[in-house]
């Protein structure tokens, strides 16, 4: 099945990603800041948050808002913004939404190939072994729900990141629910 949905997990800078579109770990300001954030907007240039600017008052935690992807070679890059991980139980959750509301952005603008950072994995301080499951998860179940969509890319920036989404894509295979792929 040469056209079957998947999820793939590159070690990388999703800056260089050639997916159609690119999801950023932003804050709920969309006000641009450091780690991948800051990686995207300097690599895409200032049309990026000029149209953030222009469009959007922010963004609420476990949700994401859509721009066009400057001189970026993905065509839009999805604003996600994760939540500071606190130990509760409402992180898992808005973790959760947070992909889910970028994969829904995706479908809505026709994009079929889409790379994800480790949203919340730096600056928010989630546990790498806590939110990588939640991250390959939601994937899986949408891919099952959405086969207009063709590929789901995480792009791990550093070994120990690409180790635990490994894990996790490894512990979903083996418990059998990837087993449309
Ligand atoms: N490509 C891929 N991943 C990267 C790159 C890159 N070029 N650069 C960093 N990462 P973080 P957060 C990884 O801190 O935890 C910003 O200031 C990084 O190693 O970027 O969601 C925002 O404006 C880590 O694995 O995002 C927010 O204020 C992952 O990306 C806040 O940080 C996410 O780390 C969001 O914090």
């Amino acid at each position: 099945m040469p056209n079957a949905p998947k999820i793939e997990l590159v070690q990388g800078d999703i800056t260089q990603q050639d997916t159609e579109a690119l999801v950023n770990a932003a804050n709920s300001h969309l006000a641009g800041g450091g780690g991948v954030d800051g990686a995207i907007h300097r690599a895409g240039g200032p049309a990026i948050m000029g149209e953030l600017k222009e469009k959007y008052e922010g963004c609420p935690t476990g949700s994401a808002v859509i721009t066009g992807g400057g001189n970026l070679k993905a065509k839009y890059v999805i604003h996600a913004v994760g939540p500071r991980y606190m130990g509760s139980p409402r992180d898992a959750a808005l973790l959760k939404s947070a992909h889910l509301k970028s994969l829904e952005l995706c479908t809505a603008h026709n994009v079929k190939s889409v790379s994800f950072c480790a949203i919340s994995t730096g600056i928010y301080g989630y546990p790498l072994e806590e939110a990588s499951p939640i991250a390959i998860e939601t994937a899986a179940d949408y891919l099952k729900a959405h086969p207009e969509i063709q590929l789901i890319r995480f792009v791990l920036f550093d070994s120990k990141t690409y180790q635990a989404y490994k894990t996790a894509l490894k512990e979903l295979s083996a418990s059998g629910s990837l087993e449309n792929r």
